[in-house]
This record gives C-alpha cells, structure tokens and sequence, in this order.
C-alpha cells in the first residue's frame, strides 16, 4: 500500500484538532454550601464565558437541575450532613442524566475518599485550591464530551437519523417556525411495505440493512434542513420545512422511485422492496401532533390503496 505522507497526515490531523476540538463553552450547575466559595467558582466560569447555576443548599439541587439542565455539575462534597456523592449516586441511577458530567471539587486529599467519591459516580475530583486555569479547562472539556454524548444518545444507533423524541421534538419546533413565520411546511410518516416478509425470507440481519438503506437515500435526498428520524421499527418521520405540498410530493415520490430500485442481496439472490407515504400540511394543525396523525391517517390510506407511493 501507499506509504503515508507525513505532512499531509499532521496537517489532517491539525485540521481535525481545529475542527472538532472548539470546546467552546456550555451550562455549569455550580454547588456548594460555603457562600464564598460558590461565587468564586461562578464567577471564575462565568469570566470564561461558561453560563452558571448558583446552589448553595443540596435540597434545591433536583429541581435546579431539571429547570436549568446542565452540561456538567461541579460540586463540593461535604456539605454540612449532606454528602456530594449521594447525590451522585443518585444521579448515575437515572437515565435521564446520563450524558451529565459530574466534577467533585473539594479540599480533601485523603485518597480513600477521593476513591470512594470516584466510585459513587463521579467523573472527576479536583482538589481545593484549584488554579482558575485548570478549572476553566477541566469546565470546557467536560462540556465539550457532554455534548458529543447527547448527541449520540439522540441518534439512533442503526441508522444515525434521530431517535424518536427528538425527531418528534424537532417536527414541533418546525410546527412552532411555520406557524409563526407563516411559511408552509409538510411533515411525512413512512412505513416500508410487507417488511415482515423481508424478514422471514431473508432474515433480520438483511432486513437491517434495507431500513439502513432506506435511511441513506433519505439523509442523500432531502435537504440539510430537513428533519429526518427513526419513528419506530421500520417506519420513519420527515418534516420538510419551506416547502409545498406539491413540492413535498414529488420529492417523497423520486424517494420510493429510486427505494424500488435498490437491489438489496438477500438470501435467494437480489430482491427490491417499496415504502408507503402519507403527508400533511404542518402548518394547518394546531397541535404538531395532529399533523403528525393526519400524516399517519394518510399513510394508512396508501397502504389501503395499494402501497409504493404517497398520499396526502
Ligand atoms: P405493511 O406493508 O402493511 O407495512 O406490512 P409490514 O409487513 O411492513 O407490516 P408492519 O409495518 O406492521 O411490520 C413491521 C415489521 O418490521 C415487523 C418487525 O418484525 C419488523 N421490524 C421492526 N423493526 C425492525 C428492525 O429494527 N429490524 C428488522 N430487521 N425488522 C424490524
Ligand atoms: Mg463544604
Ligand atoms: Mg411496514
Ligand atoms: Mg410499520
């Protein structure tokens, strides 16, 4: 094989680091039971640009954290009877606060506490006193890994589209835009046709791989801005905004046009396979949701109508 070109691989790798390393900045819940402590730190993030949360009790912690969602909680340990890493504990128990990193920060070196700190959930302990540099670094890291983190827990692992909530979540702020801006927008339900035959004939593993190529020719056909996601098993949701009934139609038809001819191997030579689609205007629902079941409804007519093709 080719031998690698040294300067051209540091120069990619120089264009990666700059690329995907701008950390930014992000949200810090900062708690601590000692006054003038927590606004140092708060004061020290919010120099670095960071956007704070003041808690100085641990009782106010759960609701703090539910309204102001933050990318990473810097938190004192001992705090009067209250200890930092219960609630750490706590936390790593709830999926919602999966992606969270949390910072022990504390005056403590003992390292069996560090280690049982560490242990009860923590991602890091910076001991007290802590130089203002390091904690805008170790602030701006986190946050940078936190997101990178969100971002894959809202994609779906099969395909990359967005997982469900999201997509539905992002077909509602479409709903929310066109209203307002009054532009017309369509949202679209998807749904493969006779897909349990795909599986029985030539198993789940090729059956994956026609969802997944259903997904590459969406995320290839439509725009950047549209929304793409994985609505379920093999049915998929698609909001297209700025853009015509009439115009949504054609583009959903090339879509099944060039899905049939995909040929996909399976396990008795190649095999094509056809999807439905049912669309409505979003702007003409008051609800994101009822445009959603209009979709759906016409979705369904299709189907009853003989499948490989788009109804509104
Ligand atoms: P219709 O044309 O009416 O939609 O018929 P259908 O056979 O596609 O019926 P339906 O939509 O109800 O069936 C969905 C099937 O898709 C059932 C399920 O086994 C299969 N399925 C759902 N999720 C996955 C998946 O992630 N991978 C694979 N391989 N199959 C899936
Ligand atoms: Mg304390
Ligand atoms: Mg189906
Ligand atoms: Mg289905």
């Amino acid at each position: 094989s080719e031998p690698v070109d040294v300067p051209v691989l540091a120069d990619y790798m120089e264009r990666l680091i700059n690329e995907k390393m701008e950390f930014g900045s992000g949200r810090v819940m900062v708690i601590d039971d000692d006054p003038e402590l927590l606004e140092r730190y708060s004061l020290i993030l919010e120099g670095g640009g960071f956007e704070v949360r003041r808690v100085s009790s641990p009782a106010t912690v759960l609701s703090a954290l539910s309204e102001f969602r933050p990318d990473i909680i810097l938190m004192d340990v001992q705090m009067g009877n209250f200890n930092g890493t219960t609630l750490a504990r706590m936390l790593r128990f709830d999926p919602e606060w999966v992606g969270l990193h949390i910072i022990f920060l504390s005056s403590e070196e003992d390292s069996e506490f560090q280690f049982d700190a560490l242990s009860q959930g923590g991602d890091d302990f910076l001991t007290k006193p802590v130089s203002d540099r390091i904690l805008l670094q170790a602030a701006r890291v986190r946050c940078y890994r936190a997101r990178q983190l969100d971002k894959l827990a809202s994609r779906d692992s099969l395909t990359g589209l967005l997982k469900h909530s999201l997509a539905k979540s992002e077909v509602g702020k479409e709903h929310g835009r066109c209203q307002r801006l009054d532009y017309p927008s369509v949202v679209a339900m998807l749904d493969l046709d006779h897909f349990k035959q795909v599986n029985d004939r030539h198993g789940h593993r090729v059956g994956d791989l026609v969802i997944k190529g259903l997904a590459n020719l969406l995320r290839h056909r439509l725009r950047k801005t549209d929304v793409i996601g994985r609505y379920g098993g093999e049915e998929f949701i698609v909001a297209l905004p700025n853009c015509t009934l009439e115009n949504a139609r054609r583009s959903m038809e090339a879509v099944c046009e060039q899905m049939s001819k995909i040929e996909f191997s399976g396990s008795d030579g190649t095999f094509s396979v056809t999807l439905s689609v049912g669309m409505a205007p979003l702007e003409d629902y008051e609800k994101p949701e009822d445009a959603i079941e209009a979709a759906d409804r016409a979705l369904y007519a299709r189907k009853a109508a003989g499948r490989n093709g788009v109804t509104s």
